[in-house]
């Protein structure tokens, strides 16, 4: 029997709650902002679960101007990584797309940059691959080396937060759309995300302030409106996300390049290694895909496995 109202959309106006959207973490609290851009330190109930960036809730006023999260909606997606032991810590929800920084200096961390790549792809989440630093390549930097293996299916923007070249190109590639920012540190995602939300630090200071937390919150996944529409979610401490929803066969669609070649495998469960008749390690030894991007994928592969 069809209960009624199964499968619509909880109605959290009509038990007088209010609509919000998480903007921060602080410790065992949420930043939420209501529809007015208030924003609101809220407790969340224990058996609701976890609320991430992103969320969209229903909340209730409580004492002292602080509120009560009463329901978390439905998610289109979630990203987490890894935390303590087996556990899974939420980074952000709801999201459009992945931006992926790197730079000449740090020597970009392809493998790192895989896994964002892989996150991004097995949610069906838009990639955009910036190259932060240009200003240096005229110096003694180079190229960053590896970078040739993404172009054909990334086509990367260069730009540099410093000097504030292609940053309009970046805010026209974000516009309208939910963003994370994702890369190594020292790449400069703060530097980045400072020159294109002229109002971040007084947003960071805001939250802290009312969280009591200080600075803990700096090192809090924050979700801030971009001038132009859309949002940028920064998440300073975390530099890695988990694959733990990921199989095998997820990890291989994951690799863009590798999506033409799978379906000509000989076996459907081919894992793309040693297997006879493998028309993705062919396509590596045809120089169609990078040696080094196998590389990688073999690597996440067995990491996986030991998962
Ligand atoms: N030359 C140059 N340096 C930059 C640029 N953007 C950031 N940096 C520097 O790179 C370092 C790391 O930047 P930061 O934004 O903290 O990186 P994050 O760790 O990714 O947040 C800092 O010393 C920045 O001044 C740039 O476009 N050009
Ligand atoms: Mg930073
Ligand atoms: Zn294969």
């Amino acid at each position: 029997m069809k209960r009624s109202g199964e499968g619509q959309p909880l109605d959290g106006a009509a038990n007088g709650w209010r609509a919000g959207l998480v903007v921060s973490h602080l410790g065992h609290s949420l930043a939420i902002e209501d529809d007015t851009g208030q924003l609101i330190l809220c407790h969340t109930r224990r058996r609701l679960g976890h609320a991430s960036v992103g969320d969209q809730v229903w909340w209730e006023p409580c004492e002292g101007q602080q509120g009560r999260v009463m329901a978390i909606l439905p998610r289109r997606n979630l990203l987490t990584r890894p935390g303590h032991q087996d556990s899974q810590r939420l980074v952000a929800a709801n999201l459009d797309q992945i931006a992926i920084l790197v730079a000449p200096l740090p020597n970009p961390d392809w493998l790192l940059v895989d896994q964002f790549l892989v996150a991004a792809e097995v949610r069906q989440l838009s990639v955009c691959l910036i190259v932060n630093k240009a200003d240096m390549l005229a110096d003694v930097v180079q190229f960053p080396s590896g970078l040739e293996d993404y172009t054909g299916h990334y086509p990367p923007l260069w730009i540099s937060a410093a000097s504030g070249q292609g940053l309009a190109v970046v805010g026209e590639r974000l516009a309208g759309l939910r963003t994370l920012l994702a890369g190594q540190s020292g790449v400069g995602k703060s530097s980045l995300s400072n020159a294109l939300l002229p109002e971040r630090q007084i947003r960071v200071g805001e939250i802290s302030e009312r969280s009591g937390l200080g600075r803990h919150t700096t090192t809090a996944a924050t979700l801030h409106h971009l001038p132009s529409g859309g949002d940028l979610i920064d998440s300073p401490g975390v530099n890695v996300f988990g694959l733990a929803d990921v199989d095998g066969a997820g990890l291989a669609w994951g690799y863009r390049e590798f999506r033409g070649w799978i379906g000509q495998c000989r076996f459907n469960d081919c894992r793309h290694l040693a297997d006879k008749g493998c028309a993705v390690r062919d396509a590596v030894a045809a120089g169609h895909i990078s040696h080094a991007r196998h590389a990688r994928y073999q690597e996440l592969l067995q990491r996986l496995c030991r998962q």
